[in-house]
Order: C-alpha cells, then sequence, then structure tokens
C-alpha cells in the first residue's frame, strides 16, 4: 500500500524558490494605476486609454490604438518601480493578458516588453513575447535580471510594435511584477 506523506527516507527535497522581494499586480480597474503611455518617433501615431470594451479581470483594461500604416513603430506603457534595499541585482518577472481581434499574418504584431535599470526609449529597447496571431486573451511573459546595484529605481514596460500597414486597436489586462 502507498501512503501519503510516509515519509520515506530519501524523499527528495525540492530546491527552495528564490524569496520574493516585492509583488506588484495590475487589473487597471482604478484607472491606468501608475502607468504612463510612450511611443517612439516611428510610429505614425498611437494611443493608450482606459476602456471598458474587454476585459481579462474585472471590468476594464487598458486599450493600444496604434496607426501603424508606416508599418513600423512601438507604443508602450511603463512604470516605475523601487529597487528592493540592499540589492546589488534582481530578476524581474513580468506576466500581461493581451487581448487581439481576429488572427493570420495580418493580426500579427509584436508584443514587446523591457524591464531594465532605465527607461525604454527606442524599439531596440524592448524583446519580442510573441505575435497577436491568437483571437482573444493570451498571457505574456517576460523574466531577466537586472545589476542595480547603484540605483534606486528600475522600469517595466510591455506594448506593441507595428509590423503591418493598418491601423489596430489591442488590449492588454492583468498585468504583474514580482522581484526576486
Ligand atoms: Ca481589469
Amino acid at each position: 500500500m502507498l501512503a501519503w506523506g510516509s515519509g520515506a527516507a530519501g524523499a527528495a527535497t525540492p530546491p527552495p524558490a528564490p524569496a520574493v522581494l516585492a509583488d506588484h499586480t495590475f487589473d487597471y480597474e482604478s484607472g491606468t494605476e501608475g502607468w504612463t503611455a510612450k511611443k517612439d518617433g516611428r510610429l505614425r501615431d498611437g494611443d493608450v486609454t482606459w476602456s471598458s470594451d474587454v476585459a481579462k479581470s474585472g471590468a476594464h483594461s487598458l486599450d493600444f490604438w496604434l496607426d501603424g500604416r508606416r508599418g513600423d513603430g512601438t507604443l508602450w506603457v511603463e512604470r516605475a518601480f523601487p529597487v528592493p534595499q540592499g540589492q546589488p541585482g534582481i530578476t524581474v518577472e513580468l506576466s500581461v493578458w493581451e487581448w487581439n481581434g481576429g488572427t493570420g499574418e495580418a493580426a500579427g504584431w509584436p508584443v514587446v516588453a523591457h524591464a531594465d535599470r532605465a527607461a525604454p526609449a527606442v524599439e531596440e529597447d524592448f524583446v519580442e513575447l510573441g505575435r497577436t496571431d491568437f483571437d482573444g486573451w493570451r498571457q505574456y511573459t517576460y523574466s531577466t535580471t537586472i545589476d542595480v546595484h547603484d540605483v534606486g529605481t528600475f522600469y517595466v514596460a510591455f506594448g506593441l510594435s507595428a509590423d503591418k500597414e493598418s491601423p489596430r486597436a489591442h488590449y492588454f489586462d492583468l498585468a504583474s511584477v514580482t522581484v526576486t
């Protein structure tokens, strides 16, 4: 007979998970919750607004509208976070959900993210997490390690790069930023 918790000698103990130093969650139910919209100089036009059109959690999300008719440019939201005291280096994990309507090549725009000691400024400051070729909500995640030994703030950003010459709308909701 097998029994739970029989305490067999030599049972493997999983390695301890790194301690969570900070855990921030944003469901955008009270507004943009400190995230600021930015775009680079290549995007023809774009804006991020607080929306009640669709939601992954609650009733609100962030509506990303991009005029990608130049076929280029990036639109994102960014937020500053305090470095947990006494940490020379941290691992930052971002999770965020994105809603896209429709599939196919024309819908496949890159979802991008950034986590670093400086705020992003241009498309090259971002990492591509995937493409919006999925109809509905999909989760995107990003993890990176940052040297923060001489700074008190780090920056996290996520958004979209325009890749096809068409105006499009996308929604983001339920972002979390975990520091270990
Ligand atoms: Ca929400």
